[in-house]
């Protein structure tokens, strides 16, 4: 049975384009870069040898272009997981959805997805400027919770292991852990980022244990995140994305990786507000690579 999607739910603009990201279904291009920082998107397609579009609309900014030959699309996503969901879904309806007919189409499009981002080391690997990809985000966000597939697709034996560890409560809902694409992750990390799981928050504050005036569910959680090992592997950072880009990816059949950069030392105490030229060589390499 091929399902018909109907108004409300695939929603297109009179224009032709998808409702929040305003893109046509021929201007997404098969290689995505994600950032969460609109401002990002033109540090990324100042790299671009030409622009083919350029798209706006709220936090959703993008432009497809060619670097070296690729096609690529960069598009920024604003901040959190919940924007991810919209991201997601609308790239994978103009890659695999048929706007006329409202169907999916026959063949199925497998987009490869790399989020350029910056985030929290929690590490005394990972001062401030490190590269790091992501192995397996865990999600604190509840986004993928949502999803039938969840468990075929989510490593169900981190997630234990992970709650055990630190005594997860129930009130702050149901984590679950998205891995990333584990061929795009050996191509793009190379041997010049750090590995590790990240941990995908739907805050910047309490979510990541940063206490202002309000006080903690478990000011702890922290200290047992940064001495969790599995695998051989530490979680390496906190941000907030990676988890709904793999969830996501891995539900609809795309592949994906997040690389960031490192603006703040949760161990050391230590942070670099002024990154944003910093980040460049990130971008570079993640150009060269996808
Ligand atoms: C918080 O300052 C934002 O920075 C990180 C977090 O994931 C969150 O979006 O990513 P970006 O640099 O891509 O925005
Ligand atoms: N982004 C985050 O989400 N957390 C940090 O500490 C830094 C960047």
């Amino acid at each position: 049975m091929n399902t018909y999607f109907a108004e409300s739910e695939l929603i297109i603009n009179g224009d032709g384009s998808i409702f929040h990201l305003h893109l046509l279904p021929e201007q997404l291009a098969d290689k995505v870069i994600l950032v969460g920082d609109p401002g990002r998107v033109d540090t990324v397609a100042a790299h671009f040898d030409e622009r083919e579009c350029e798209v706006n609309n709220r936090e959703f900014r993008a432009v497809t272009g060619t670097y070296k030959g690729k096609r690529i699309t960069v598009q920024s996503t604003g901040i959190g997981c919940d924007n991810i969901d919209i991201v997601l879904n609308e790239m994978d309806a103009l890659a695999n959805i048929d706007f006329k007919t409202r169907k999916a189409k026959p063949e199925l499009k497998s987009l490869t997805i790399v989020r350029v981002g910056t985030c929290g080391g929690l590490q005394p690997e990972t001062p401030t400027g490190t590269y790091v990809a992501t192995v397996k985000s865990i999600g604190f966000d509840g986004l993928i919770n949502f999803y039938a597939d969840r468990d075929k697709h989510c490593d169900l034996d981190l997630e234990k292991a992970f709650k055990k560890h630190v005594g997860w409560k129930d009130a702050m809902g149901n984590p679950y852990v998205a891995p990333s694409n584990t061929e795009l992750l050996d191509r793009i990390a190379g041997d010049d980022m750090v590995r590790g799981y990240t941990v995908a928050c739907g805050g910047f504050f309490g979510p990541q244990g940063r206490q202002l005036r309000v006080p903690l569910a478990d000011p702890e959680l922290n200290a047992k995140i940064e001495s969790f090992e599995y695998d051989g592997l530490h979680i390496t950072n906190f941000e907030m994305e990676s988890s709904a880009v793999a969830g996501m990816s891995n539900l609809m059949g795309h592949k994906a990786l997040t690389c960031c950069m490192v603006i703040a030392n949760r161990v050391a105490k230590q942070a670099n507000s002024s990154y944003k030229n910093s980040i460049d060589d990130l971008i570079v390499k993640v150009l060269d690579r996808i």
